[in-house]
């Protein structure tokens, strides 16, 4: 029988997703190498596969210890973590896992909301504390029924919080580069879409093309009763501004799962009680995390089988045809 095509995978992942690579591949395992650097010169050669995620992406090291690379399958939709345009220049095919987190995502982000504006980290607080005994009713709170919302990058996701919020009776609109063929307002120009939103959600790609996208400018036309959530990437938010507006009044409140240097968490942000903060948790259910591992196993069986992936990447889309 032929030796199996080697895969080096960078970072540990599931024990079920392991053994689906072990049944097709010759794993190998970067993150129990003691020498990195040794082993990548040694090895890296005879591999022709990574499996990766969307925080570890492709480090260069290994882009450029690997020159026989042909697929990259990572898990998780954003990979702005993997230069993209380079893996397609060198013909390698990059897959992710879009569309079976945008539920998951988008109830995280209707969740940040809903915390947000009903104060809901707070209120429990009273309640648990026994303040509701010592100190009466709970402050009232805004409703989120019939507001504003503005969604800043309107795709697979962005239309599945769009269609969560308009249950909430909320009038939508959006803007992204180009217009989409959709029942919402389109606003070119990002500040006026915040001007016009009481709620403004954040979901596009991260990466240098929208890296502090929301920026001093749109969170101060978003306004003191305003409220930013962010559901994309750490690095589409100017974290420094957006302590800022917040330390100003200029902005109401925000919710964030996601933040710029992560695991890090600014000490403004955790010290202020009008912003809640999850840890980077927008897919993270068992069942989410399952159909996100068995898609990025059905992109390498399918290499295996056919030199195609089920879900590319559309820089590498070229790649799969
Ligand atoms: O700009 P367009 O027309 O390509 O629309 C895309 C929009 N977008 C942007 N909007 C404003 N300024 C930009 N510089 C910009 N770049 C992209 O973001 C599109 O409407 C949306 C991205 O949609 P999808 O590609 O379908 O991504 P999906 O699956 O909704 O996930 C979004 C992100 C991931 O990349 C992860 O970072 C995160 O959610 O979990």
């Amino acid at each position: 029988m032929p030796d199996k095509p080697k895969l080096l995978q960078i970072g540990n992942v599931t024990a079920r997703m392991t053994a689906r690579f072990e049944a097709g591949f010759d794993v190998s395992k970067l993150f129990d190498q003691e020498d990195r650097a040794g082993f990548l010169a040694a090895e890296g050669a005879s591999f022709v596969a990574i499996a990766t995620d969307g925080h570890w992406g492709v480090p260069d090291d290994v882009a450029a210890a690997l020159p026989n690379l042909k697929v990259v399958a990572s898990y998780g939709v954003g990979y702005d973590a993997i230069d993209a345009d380079g893996m397609a220049a060198r013909g390698v095919l990059v897959s992710h896992t879009p569309d079976v987190l945008n539920d998951e995502v988008a109830d995280t982000a209707i969740m940040l909301w809903l915390a947000v504006s009903r104060r809901l980290v707070q209120a429990e607080a009273w309640a648990r504390s026994g303040d509701w005994e010592a100190k009466g009713a709970f402050p009232l709170t805004h409703t989120v029924r019939g507001r504003k919302v503005g969604i800043v990058g309107l795709g697979r996701i962005g239309q599945t919080i769009a269609e969560l919020a308009s249950a909430f009776d909320a009038t939508i609109a959006y803007h992204t580069r180009s217009e989409k063929d959709v029942p919402y307002a389109y606003y070119p120009d990002l500040v006026k879409m915040a001007e016009a939103s009481e709620v403004l959600i954040v979901i596009t790609p991260g990466g240098p093309g929208t890296r502090h996208l929301i920026n001093a400018d749109v969170m101060k036309a978003l306004g003191p009763e305003g409220i930013l959530i962010n559901v994309s990437r750490g690095s589409v938010v100017d974290e420094a501004a957006l302590v800022a507006a917040l330390e100003a009044g200029e902005l109401g409140g925000a919710g964030l799962d996601v933040f710029e240097a992560e695991p890090k968490i600014p000490d403004a942000l955790k010290a202020m009680d009008n912003v809640v903060l999850l840890p980077h948790v927008g897919s993270a259910t068992v069942e989410t995390r399952m159909a996100m591992g068995d898609l990025v196993c059905r992109n390498l069986e399918m290499w295996l089988d056919k030199g195609r992936v089920v879900t590319p990447v559309p820089e590498c889309k070229f790649l799969n045809d």
